[in-house]
């Protein structure tokens, strides 16, 4: 009878609508990153928008605060099956930076401390579904999680959120990543399984 009822409660937790395809839940938040933990200290952290006239948009942390940090409620979904459900941030909007960038290209590249890049079409940043996280649970990032700040790209999977976010450069064409040039696919969407090539 103990095997039959978690074997329900089993099924019942894969079968969670709010849960993609071929993904499993964690309650733990596991680590992966391709280098070392960066050590970055605020006073010396920047953030970084060009555009293809060569014109940088600069924040710094406390910049960045001043433009106001929201509650972001959302689940994340990592490409190596693991999803967390109901996980709970504060950061900043991409709106905001975007707020006075003017470009004509519709693809960026996120670039970090450490030298990790991502891919992300602009439109997935804007109209509320990107951040730059700088709180998680109420606490200050954990560095190990991309402390002091990340990009949060919660309906792509995680991979997509660069920890330890410096900037980000307007690209004309969708280039590849650091993933993205190594398998994994150029968009990523959990719900479609875009996991690689
Ligand atoms: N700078 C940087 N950002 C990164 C990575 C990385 O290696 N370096 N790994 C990515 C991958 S593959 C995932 S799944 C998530 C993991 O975030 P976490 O370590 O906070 O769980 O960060 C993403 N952002
Ligand atoms: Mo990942």
């Amino acid at each position: 009878m103990a095997v039959i009822s978690r074997g329900f409660g089993a099924r019942r937790r894969e079968s969670d609508p709010d849960l993609p395809p071929g993904q499993f839940l964690t309650t733990d938040f596991p680590v992966l990153s391709a280098g070392p933990t960066p050590d970055i200290d605020t006073a010396d952290w920047s953030f970084t928008i060009r555009d293809e006239t060569g014109e940088t948009h600069a924040w710094d942390w406390d910049e960045l605060h001043a433009l106001g940090l929201e509650d972001v409620h959302t689940d994340i979904h990592c490409v190596t099956r693991w999803s967390k459900l109901g996980t709970h941030w504060r950061g900043v909007s991409l709106d905001r930076l975007f707020e006075n960038v003017e470009s004509s290209y519709d693809f960026t590249m996120v670039h970090s401390y450490g030298g990790y890049t991502t891919n992300v079409p602009l439109e997935d940043l804007l109209d509320g579904k990107a951040w730059i996280a700088t709180e998680f649970e109420g606490e200050p990032l954990d560095p190990e999680h991309g402390g002091p700040a990340r990009l949060l790209v919660p309906h792509l999977y995680f991979w997509k959120s660069a920890k330890w976010v410096r900037g980000i450069v307007m690209h004309a064409r969708d280039d590849p990543g650091f993933w993205e040039q190594n398998g994994y696919n150029m968009y990523g969407d959990p719900w479609k399984e875009q996991r690689y090539w």
